[in-house]
């Protein structure tokens, strides 16, 4: 015989215990969930994550960032391990591969949201814990999501220009890429059987053949992906992947430009829009302007020289000077962190390696390149050895024939092929060479 506290005890218990909402198996009634579906997205974000993560750690790479003043991230720490010397050529490495990470950066969006969608009723299982190994996976659920969706988050701020970091972009994008990226294999090692199992269920050509009328759920599955209850399509399997495919190859058509220059900068209508560079030979994209960096009346004193120091020699140009010295042009484009760039501009001035030798270092293992620029980000930058000896790296004094404008960089610029942007110092005053 049940006694009466009992009763309420077990009755309590149904109440407070039971699924509510999502947590409801009933909840989530899309026939077109299913692990077929789950496995087409897994299957293209491995192709998309594995390529964000390698050009993002060669974006890493390509800072030096184990140089004097380059340390934006922890260079020389345990992420540091794999960190080489960034070539100067292929001079469009830089652009290509920056360009890729926030374009395919971009494309990957829709994708990671089809893949949420097509697996959100395992966020909302029921009981939320059920053993410690369900709690772990939980756990390490928690991370893959929430690190992509930082990943992707913060990348789409940090290209946007909306800087609203507690910390340098650099440090915790790359910190949470590492997150991500353990959370990311453990899962896709895990899930492995799986997706094959599940890719094998169906055959693609046949969805991409079937309409809407046709669509039936999946077979149920063991990890209940598909529906118990099913409502009628409202989509079809082959709609549903377009769907994320076209927004995809939208968002990235919609970006790509900005990589490419010249006229197709017209076309990046997601990336912002910065400083109209107007018409002329110095008409091409600029990032900070002189009057932003509040370096207008620096720039601009005749009294400007460059200082050039080596370990033992202290001397100084002026811009006549420096325009008297062997001139060296080369065809180079800046490329910016942020996936822009100015496309290939032809720069004139000095080579480097000519000033080191002015400095009394033949073969200098760094240049300290310091800028008028007085507080404010990239003031300063440290070049390594081979980006000094390129030959085409310059002090550059004119660009596309004319004399440096002010934004660009006047009274002299740093341009080093291969180069991120942001160690192309502008407004230079002092270049400090190291044996
Ligand atoms: N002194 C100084 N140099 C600088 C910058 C700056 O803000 N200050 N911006 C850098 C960045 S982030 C980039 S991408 C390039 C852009 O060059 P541009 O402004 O001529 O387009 O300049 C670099 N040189
Ligand atoms: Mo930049």
């Amino acid at each position: 015989m049940t006694t009466v506290p009992a009763r309420w005890t077990a009755a309590l218990r149904g109440i407070l215990f039971r699924p509510r909402g999502p947590f409801r198996r009933s909840f989530f009634r899309s026939p077109l969930r299913g692990p077929w579906l789950t496995a087409i997205f897994a299957s293209a974000l491995l192709v998309g994550v594995t390529a964000e993560f390698v050009t993002g750690l060669l974006s890493y790479a390509a800072y030096n960032p184990d140089l004097l003043g380059n340390d934006k991230t922890p260079g020389k720490g345990i992420l540091g391990f794999y960190l080489f010397d960034w070539p100067t050529h292929p001079h469009w490495l830089y652009r290509v591969s920056q360009g890729l990470h926030v374009t395919l950066g971009m494309a990957v969006i829709p994708l990671l949201l089809g893949k949420l969608w097509s697996v959100i009723p395992k966020l909302f299982s029921w009981p939320p814990v059920r053993s410690p190994a369900h709690l772990l996976e939980r756990l390490s659920l928690l991370l893959l999501v929430g690190g992509a969706i930082f990943e992707f988050a913060t990348g789409v701020v940090n290209v946007q220009y909306w800087y609203v970091f507690p910390a340098s972009f650099y440090r915790v994008h790359l910190y949470g890429a590492w997150i991500f990226i353990a959370a990311f294999v453990m899962h896709a090692v895990l899930k492995f059987p799986t997706v094959v199992r599940a890719l094998r269920s169906r055959r693609l050509r046949t969805e991409l053949h079937t309409d809407r009328g046709h669509t039936v759920p999946e077979d149920p599955d063991p990890d209940e992906l598909v529906s118990p209850d099913p409502a009628p399509a409202t989509i079809s399997r082959r709609g549903a992947v377009g769907l994320v495919g076209t927004g995809s190859l939208l968002l990235a058509g919609l970006t790509v430009g900005q990589t490419l220059g010249g006229r197709w900068r017209q076309t990046a209508l997601l990336a912002p829009r910065r400083a109209d560079p107007g018409r002329g030979p110095n008409g091409f994209q600029i990032n900070k302007t002189a009057a932003f960096r509040g370096v207008t009346a620096a720039a601009r004193e005749p009294t400007w020289r460059l200082a050039v120091h080596g370990p033992t020699t202290r001397i100084t140009l002026s811009r006549g000077e420096l325009l008297a010295m062997p001139q060296h042009a080369a065809r180079l484009a800046i490329a910016c962190v942020e996936g822009w760039s100015s496309g290939n501009q032809t720069w004139s001035g000095v080579r480097l390696r000519d000033l080191a030798r002015l400095a009394g270092v033949a073969t200098p293992a760094s240049a300290q390149v310091q800028s008028l620029q007085r507080g404010g980000a990239f003031a300063a930058a440290t070049l390594r050895r081979n980006q000094i000896l390129d030959a085409d790296s310059l002090l550059a004094l004119t660009v596309n024939g004319a004399e440096l404008s002010l934004d660009h960089g006047y009274p002299a610029r740093v341009i080093v092929p291969d180069n991120p942007g942001v160690h192309n110092t502008k407004w230079v005053e002092r270049i400090t060479f190291t044996k």
